[in-house]
């Protein structure tokens, strides 16, 4: 088996096949590190988390009525309970298992503004799930999108997917999609009906016919479905499915290992001859044939600068809309602001002492420090809302990134009549980190340099009701400032997702292209390679 892969190994890197190497990451991790994950997807509130710490007979997972987990977590066995937090930036630390839900749950780190990249458990109490690894997610369609892309970014890789549905609301148009996705990668897909305890047996039977119905119509295959209640029978439930799911795996876990391995192995094999197969169809053409197919597929719709024009075009009319956006969020706070900088003012002011001059200086940086200090506070407090903007047009990036797939795929199979490979196509964004900028209120007041003129003794309550006044311009001058300030930064952020989706797009174009423009010469290279892969696999003593 592992000549095979070295084999797959090579022809990646040969003809560039960029979009494998996460598969390729994949296995290398499965063969090095033998563990069998088991994760856990399906809607928010679906019953995930609670699941899990059912089966690990412990509340170490954040559940709740509201959507709970934002960061994948696994928890497996280990002599010691440990729990490590791995960071976006490649660290890793150590915390107290009683901390976990500061990480990982939506409430404690909104939008993930604590940069996890995901959490991991040991428990030396679950030693009977040795070699199993289980893995919670963040509910797909909630409504926090990074967490749903959370999610779907492993959709593709997973081993084996338990899909919780939750009895309540059996079965929706994502729990199907999810389903129909994971079939197409997955080693095992099993099905979990939560919650059953809400219903009676006849009306469970209803939902469990309704359940297997709807799947098997949707995607043509039978895949098994449990019932599941943390409530109620909890024990009948949790030894059904440790029994028939988890302990056949321990059972034989070499083998189930390897056979999990190959069937990745498989994957991507399938993905590479797919590849050749193009790549030769093309090379068999004449110079002729070949440019006319090149240009049937990368017409005017299907070639960089046309998708740089759409992407462009998302990125602009999304700004437009931008800069309103973040004033809107601000505007019903404003007089709110004021009003409390007036009172923080008639506090303060008593203590201002010194001629006019002086009073102006203290007044200019109590305001620059009072107005920076709210406004900063507001975007802490509204980080989730600015990220939100954001991701309205990251999405915007995937969807086109996704039809441009099915334009291209669709094109592709009209004209060689070749089905290109089904890897998951998503650019992946980082939620935005928090604007770092320092809010600087500008202030002009020109009559203090005839400070010589003004007794305070004298005019005190005159300028005293002056700079009151004030209060009211400075705050919206500021706000209108700040929304410029958080705008750009929002700005630079998409700009950089838009060139991050280009390029995306582009190298998928590229490992296209250059299947299509294989030359005569290259024909028998690809027929030997094709004619390798495909003996090598069948004579692999673990391919038989
Ligand atoms: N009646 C009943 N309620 C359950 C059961 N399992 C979970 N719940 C409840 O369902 C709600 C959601 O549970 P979670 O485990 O947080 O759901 P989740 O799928 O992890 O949710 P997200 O992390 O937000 O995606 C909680 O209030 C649980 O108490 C069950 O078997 N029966
Ligand atoms: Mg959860």
């Amino acid at each position: 088996m592992n000549s095979i892969f070295n084999e797959l190994k090579d022809v990646c890197l040969k003809y560039e096949l960029t979009s494998l190497q996460r598969l390729i990451a994949s296995i290398e991790n499965l063969i090095a590190d033998k563990k069998i994950e088991i994760a856990i997807f399906g809607q928010f509130k679906a019953g995930k988390s609670s699941f899990i710490n059912n089966i690990v007979g412990k509340s170490v997972l954040p559940t709740g009525v509201i959507p709970v987990t934002s960061i994948i977590t696994s928890i497996q066995y280990g002599p010691n309970e440990c729990t490590m937090i791995d960071l976006e930036d490649g660290h890793s630390k150590e915390i107290p298992l009683a901390e976990i839900s500061d990480y990982v749950s939506e409430s404690n780190n909104p939008n993930n503004v604590k940069h996890v990249e995901m959490a991991r458990i040991e428990l030396p109490d679950i030693k009977r799930l040795k070699g199993l690894s289980l893995l919670d997610t963040p509910g797909i369609g909630s409504i926090n999108l990074n967490n749903t892309q959370t999610a779907n970014d492993n959709v593709a890789l997973t081993t084996i997917a338990i899909v919780c549905i939750s009895a309540e609301r059996p079965l929706a148009e994502s729990d199907m999609e999810l389903i129909s996705n994971l079939i197409q990668n997955s080693y095992m897909v099993i099905c979990l009906l939560t919650k059953v305890d809400l219903f009676t047996p006849e009306q469970l039977e209803e939902i469990m016919t309704f359940l297997k119905t709807s799947i098997s119509n949707k995607i043509d295959q039978e895949i098994p479905i449990y019932k599941y209640s943390i409530k109620q029978d909890n024990n009948i439930y949790r030894n059904k499915i440790e029994e028939e799911v988890f302990l056949p795996y321990l059972k034989n876990f070499d083998e189930e290992t390897e056979n999990i391995v190959r069937h990745k192995i498989l994957n991507l094999a399938n993905s590479c001859l797919e590849y050749l197969e193009l790549a030769r169809n093309a090379s068999m053409k004449t110079d002729e044939e070949r440019d006319f197919l090149k240009s049937k597929i990368f017409d005017e719709k299907i070639n960089i600068s046309f998708i740089r024009h759409e992407l462009s075009l998302i990125a602009s009319d999304s700004k437009s809309r931008i800069r309103e956006s973040v004033f809107n969020l601000f505007e019903p706070h404003i007089q709110d602001l004021i009003s409390k900088l007036e009172q923080q003012y008639d506090k303060d002011f008593p203590s201002w002492q010194g001629n006019l001059y002086t009073v102006t200086r203290t007044y200019e940086n109590w305001m620059k420090t009072v107005t920076g200090t709210e406004l900063l506070k507001f975007i802490d407090e509204n980080i989730t809302d600015l990220q939100n903007i954001l991701s309205n047009t990251n999405n915007k990036f995937k969807y086109y990134t996704k039809t441009f797939k099915e334009r291209l795929e669709g094109k592709v199979f009209e004209i060689l009549n070749l089905t290109i490979s089904a890897q998951e196509w998503q650019p992946s964004f980082k939620p935005m980190k928090k604007p770092d900028i320092s809010v600087y209120p500008g202030f002009d007041t020109p009559i203090d340099l005839l400070w010589f003129l003004f007794p305070m003794f004298i005019f005190r309550p005159v300028f005293r009701r002056y700079f009151r006044k004030q209060i009211k311009a400075e705050v919206i001058k500021n706000v209108h400032r700040t929304t410029s300030v958080v705008s750009e930064k929002i700005f630079s952020e998409i700009d950089f997702n838009q060139e991050k989706t280009l390029s995306y797009i582009v190298d998928e174009l590229q490992t296209l292209e250059h299947a299509l423009s294989a030359s005569n010469s290259m024909t028998d290279e690809y027929t030997e390679t094709y004619k390798s892969l495909n003996h090598n696999m069948s004579h692999d003593i673990l391919f038989k």
